[in-house]
């Protein structure tokens, strides 16, 4: 089975569908605009910058400053949410960020176990897999065997899993390990090599 065809088990009830929350959202922005609270721009642009603008690549220079710059390292791993604001990294579902540290001992994953609360500043909007119950149950239960079969990841038995379960307040992001034979990269081609899926902590950073 592929990520793509993780699909919520049938005991499991989803409480509305995507058409149903589309319509609920489009609803919800007629009303702020009729009521003035928002502009059809406004909206616009938040939607763009969501979508373009705001994503894993604005995460992987994260990564990259922190795997070469130790002191913004320890800036990072002890308020998250201020390190990014010192690279004008932030806004709306980054409020309070946390990073967690790959080391050879511990591999960190993350997940949401009630929806699909992520940081959005460093990555983006979150991928389907991540918003659904097959993901969100499973990686809790035996991290280990989902990280194997759906990604592909095998973390050896000797590295301990810890699962993050980021909510409203607390979203969690991971800082994979830097990769062997990099010594001589330069931080912008670090950062090249930084994937959403290291951030979320289903897959390693490969050269
Ligand atoms: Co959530």
């Amino acid at each position: 089975m592929t990520r793509s065809e993780i699909t919520p088990s049938p005991d499991v009830t989803v409480p509305r569908s995507e058409a149903e929350i589309a319509a609920r959202m489009k609803a919800l922005e007629a009303l702020m605009i009729e009521k003035g609270i928002m502009t059809t721009e406004a909206v616009d642009r938040l939607a763009e910058i969501y979508e373009n603008e705001v994503g894993p690549q604005l995460g992987a220079t994260v990564v990259a400053k922190a795997w070469t710059d130790p002191e913004f390292k320890a800036r990072l791993l002890a308020n998250a949410t201020d390190a990014c604001a010192e690279m004008g990294i932030g806004g709306l579902q980054g409020e309070d960020m946390v990073a967690v540290e790959n080391t050879d001992d511990v591999h960190n994953v993350v997940v949401c176990t009630l929806c699909s609360c992520y940081p959005w500043p460093v990555l983006g909007l979150p991928p389907n897999w991540y918003k659904q119950p097959a993901y969100r149950s499973r990686i809790v239960r035996e991290p280990r065997a989902m990280l194997r079969d759906e990604f592909g990841h095998d973390v050896p038995e000797s590295v301990e899993v810890r699962v993050w379960d980021s909510s409203a307040e607390l979203r969690y992001m991971v800082l994979p390990q830097r990769p062997p034979g990099t010594e001589d990269k330069s931080e912008a081609e670090l950062a090249e090599l930084v994937t959403r899926d290291s951030m979320i902590g289903v897959a390693p950073v490969r050269v």
